[in-house]
């Protein structure tokens, strides 16, 4: 069985990228509702350890990070097209500021806004994936008035990359930079009201939104996480593509570990099977789901031997 699985959960913004883009390309997927916090007993035997949300199954592969999981689908279904060729370098510097310079304080200011309705233990979890302590109401308050003027001196970044009256953020066509951009403001309005006058000023921002919102999430069905683990376990991974590593990587065969450098810096342990230009992936057998292939892009991840 080759369907596509998302593991996700409703409010994670990253998923919220995914599913656009699952919109974007018209398909069909099976929805994996996942906790929003740790422990995840039904997604780390896949995984082998990485805990974040998305995570794309296809079979016995799972493709970690929202970087790697659009690739993924761009791979397997290129039509309608997510990286036309003169966009697409671009945009990859347009995501790696929204996903990190603009989404920091954008999370830091709405979660401080919206302690009422914020999932008990969220925060804590959070910290703990962070290596910070946990944080009480106050030092969160805090926080989100710390973080109101950064994120007050990005909106109008984007208003402006609208300015010349263009539909899309990196060019003629829509792709990835627009789903990168769109989900950290999502996740600043879609739970709590009290933010929505901060994109008020922003017609165009507004009108965009608008855009990439009638994308829609594909067509979807919910998935039991004890199927996602049978089905794992019922299908071979994929041949590996071929691959050369560059002479400073571990040769393939090799034991080696993978994890984010950012946070969520859990180890993933296997047999490098893979190591591409931006794209590492290892073998590993486990006990609930038998042989799996956990891919992973280079950038924003350590892969050293083990
Ligand atoms: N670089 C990662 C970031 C993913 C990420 O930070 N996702 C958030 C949810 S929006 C997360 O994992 N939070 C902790 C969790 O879900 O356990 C990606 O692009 O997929």
């Amino acid at each position: 069985m080759s369907d596509l699985i998302l593991h996700h959960y409703d409010f994670s913004n990253f998923a919220e990228k995914v599913r656009l883009a699952l919109g974007f390309k018209a398909l069909a997927w099976h929805s994996v509702i996942i906790p929003p916090m740790a422990p995840k007993p039904d997604l780390v035997p896949l995984t082998g350890g990485y805990r974040r949300t998305p995570v794309l199954q296809v079979g016995a592969d799972l493709y970690c990070d929202t970087r790697l999981i659009v690739r993924e689908l761009e791979r397997r279904f290129p039509a309608p097209t997510l990286f036309p060729p003169a966009q697409s370098a671009m945009a990859d510097a347009m995501a790696y500021w929204a996903e990190n310079r603009l989404m920091r304080p954008i999370t830091l200011y709405a979660s401080g806004m919206n302690l009422d309705h914020l999932p008990s233990g969220l925060q804590a979890d959070r910290s703990v994936m962070r290596g910070l302590p946990p944080p009480n109401d106050a030092t969160m308050r805090r926080a989100a008035l710390r973080n109101a003027p950064l994120v007050r001196a990005q909106l109008p970044d984007v208003e402006a990359m609208l300015a010349d009256g263009r539909e899309w953020l990196a060019g003629a066509l829509p792709c990835v930079a627009d789903l990168a951009v769109y989900h950290p403001l999502w996740f600043f309005t879609a739970r709590t009201e009290l933010l929505a006058h901060e994109l008020a000023p922003y017609p165009r921002i507004a009108a965009w939104m608008a855009r990439v919102r009638a994308f829609g999430h594909g067509r979807f069905t919910a998935m039991e996480p004890a199927r996602a683990l049978e089905v794992a376990r019922n299908t071979e991974p994929l041949a590996p593509e071929p691959s050369t590593p560059w002479p400073e990587d571990p040769p393939l065969g090799a034991e080696v570990r993978i994890r984010a450098d950012d946070y969520g810096r859990d180890v993933v342990s296997g047999e490098l099977v893979h190591a591409g230009i931006d794209e590492i992936a290892l073998r590993r057998d486990d006990p609930l789901v038998g042989t799996v292939v956990v891919h992973f892009p280079r950038l924003g991840y350590d892969l050293r031997a083990a």
